[in-house]
């Protein structure tokens, strides 16, 4: 039986997949062989769109005997050329052919096809196999079941409510989950875990007498091929077991981990593994019992590689509880430092979950070094689409061009781009790449909703790293705003291409990071954690700003790095001048490759910032008669936040480096 299309509630947001997007495969004839059920998600997908635009739709053996089809969906369980995901799109004689070994892989092809649109039906096309370049293709959302009294629903969501989970229960609307399941699969995501990792006590009881509420969001996500994955707390068995200690070592403890995951999986077959934060920012774990985390992250990996599941064990781990006058303490360090030399001792179904830069989150970092530097583990790469401090989607900020820099980052060197020479890249490292989900119960899914297009844009860079992140711009505009009028096009791409550096520039200058209001990390503070336990300093005085990492006389961060790295970062002379104060503490009037001295770019670029965001603001005006007027005044009404927001910004930034330095601006203007 066809599985029915998810009915949204009124109001609620198509988003990338609305109804005209299908028009192309909607109007025509299509067979699709095989059975499971996926294929009944695929058939329900193009039976929704015959219905609406008066196509036809076969299943065989059927009765479309005779009749000459434009497009084929087929299973072919048994093709050894094709991985479960993967898929073979071709046309000839006037048919287009999706062939899968997988029902996944029929799925990702019938989104594939979407995605083309009447392209889809013109000419002949070479047969194609499509393959995603990582296997994990993940969101974790840092939802919470009961409100957190300071974090809320979901910590640091910006979106609404959570998608799953309201004052202490599960919220039963699966139809918006499975309606959220098929957007994910649309631009390539399969897994989600749908806890914060964060685990207070509500929260922990998931994994034991709750698991029946996880196994209705497993239900309804498997359709679109999403496995689901639960954030548990190391403490488990003291907390929930009732056992005196969670030492990974403790027959008794790891006794306990086995049953607890087989209940699991009867629960949830498919259930795809846990998510852990361990020994970080208050979370419990190994170190508690002098163990390492390879012994807690190993001990899990035996619980779940029975069933076939995984554990994901998160690398941010830090000392919050810094000393700011010890300039020889480094948060950056600190992933380095605790799991490097672990490489090799973690087991095959453990996957280190790392960072992409060394601090969190920022909007301009290096990428980390430990993604480089375990050849011997397996890695994800863990993004944060939830914009916690790149304008928490008040404002426009759209990620897709740093995450393709981080993916396509080589840490063994090499020019990046179309030879590809060089060293591999983190997208060929890694096995995976983990979001943090941007999406609450917010009728646009996203707060912000141009936010949709970081979401779109992370899964399809997890389908492909090195994908043009701008080809996948126009792709989420095509199918979000189907037959838009050049002008629309045009404004869209203006307003989102340029907007993480836009943002880049009315906050935090040159990689220096973290001016952000302590707490809920909204607006600048240029002090805000300057001198705080959480290591996170600029270190600016009347002379310069920025933090000393050389090997040669600070804090030795730059030799994490392997060569040439270790060596364009350990000098100013050869540190690009957007990381120079991350690496290094500069006199304000060094002078950067632009010709502009440290104080003058900090200054130029805050007023060029807030200059963006008013031609962003006016564009988007501009575009009234061509949105929907809900869209329209949702996003009107946030850019007028935003450019708030950045004036505040560009007049804190400018007024205290104008303070401590003593410099004025050479062009004379207000600071
Ligand atoms: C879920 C940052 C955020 C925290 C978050 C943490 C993490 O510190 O501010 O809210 O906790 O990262 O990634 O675990």
């Amino acid at each position: 039986m066809p599985l029915p299309v998810p009915v949204l509630a009124e109001g609620v947001d198509p988003a990338w997949l609305p109804p005209a997007a299908f028009r192309p495969l909607g109007t025509r004839r299509t067979l699709i062989r095989g059975s499971g059920l996926l294929v009944e998600t695929v058939h329900g997908e193009v039976a929704d769109a015959c219905a609406r635009f008066g196509g036809r739709v076969d299943r065989d053996p059927g009765p479309g005997a005779g009749v000459s089809y434009d497009l084929v969906l087929e299973l072919e369980p048994g093709r050894g050329d094709l991985g479960d995901e993967e898929f073979v799109c071709g046309r000839e004689n006037g048919c287009t052919t999706v062939s899968a070994s997988g029902q996944s892989g029929l799925l990702y092809g019938l989104f594939h096809v979407v995605r083309l649109g009447e392209d889809a039906f013109s000419g002949d096309r070479a047969r194609e196999v499509h393959r995603p370049a990582l296997a994990l293709r993940m969101l974790d959302h840092w939802d919470n079941v009961a409100v957190h009294p300071v974090m809320g629903q979901v910590e640091r969501g910006y979106s609404g409510g959570s998608l799953f989970w309201e004052d202490g229960r599960a919220r039963g609307d699966l139809e918006r989950v499975r309606a959220y399941g098929r957007l994910l699969a649309a631009c390539g995501i399969n897994a989600v875990a749908v806890n914060n990792v964060n685990v207070h006590r509500t929260e922990a009881r998931l994994l034991t007498d709750r698991i029946s509420e996880v196994a209705a969001l497993a239900d309804a996500l498997r359709p679109y091929g999403i496995r689901t994955h639960l954030s548990v707390t190391f403490a488990a068995p003291i907390v929930l077991g009732g056992l005196e200690t969670a030492d990974p070592l403790d027959a008794r403890v790891r006794e306990w981990w086995a049953r607890a995951t087989a209940e699991v999986y009867a629960a949830i077959p498919d259930f795809g593994g846990y998510v852990v934060k361990a020994d970080s920012e208050g979370q419990p774990g190994p170190f508690a019992y002098g163990r390492s985390h390879a012994d807690g992250a190993n001990m899990l990996a035996a619980a779940l590689a029975p069933h076939g599941g995984t554990v994901h064990w998160r690398a941010f781990v830090y000392n919050h509880r810094q000393d700011w006058r010890d300039r020889t303490t480094d948060r950056a360090r600190a992933a380095y430092d605790h799991f490097v030399p672990l490489d090799g001792e973690f087991a095959d179904n453990a996957v280190l979950q790392v960072k992409h830069g060394p601090m969190d989150f920022q909007v301009r970092e290096p990428v980390s070094p430990v993604l480089g530097a375990m050849p011997g583990t397996r890695l994800a790469v863990e993004v944060q689409a939830t914009q916690e401090y790149t304008g928490q989607q008040r404002h426009v900020c759209w990620l897709g061009p740093m995450w393709s820099e981080v993916l396509r980052f080589r840490p063994e060197g090499g020019t990046s781009g179309a030879g590809r020479a060089g060293g591999a890249t983190v997208g060929d490292l890694a096995g995976g790449l983990v979001a943090v989900s941007n999406v609450g119960d917010d009728p646009f899914w996203t707060g912000h909703p141009l936010a949709q297009a970081n979401l779109y844009t992370v899964g399809r860079l997890a389908w492909q790293p090195d994908a043009d992140p701008h080809r996948l711009l126009d792709e989420w505009i095509a199918l979000t705003f189907p037959a838009a009028p050049p002008r629309l096009v045009a404004g869209l791409h203006k307003v989102l291409k340029g907007s993480w550096r836009t943002y880049e520039k009315y906050t935090a200058p040159l990689g220096v990071g973290f001016m952000v209001q302590p707490g809920h990390h909204y607006g600048p503070s240029v002090d805000g954690y300057e001198y705080s336990p959480w290591g996170t300093y600029h270190f600016a005085d009347r002379d310069g700003i920025g933090v000393d990492r050389s090997a040669a006389t600070g804090t030795g961060y730059a030799a994490q790095y392997a060569k040439p790295w270790s060596e364009v970062y350990e000098s100013p002379d050869t540190c690009p001048d957007e990381l120079l104060l991350f690496f290094h503490h500069m006199s304000y009037g060094h002078i950067l490759r632009s010709g502009k001295t440290v104080i003058q770019h900090i200054y130029d670029t805050h007023f060029e910032g807030v200059a963006e965001v008013e031609e962003a603001r006016e564009t988007w005006a501009s575009l009234v008669d061509l949105v929907d007027p809900a869209r329209h005044a949702r996003v009107a009404e946030r850019y007028e936040e935003q450019l708030r927001s950045a004036r505040e910004w560009r007049d804190q930034v400018n007024s205290y480096f104008f303070r401590k330095s003593g410099v004025a601006d050479a062009h004379g203007r207000r600071i």
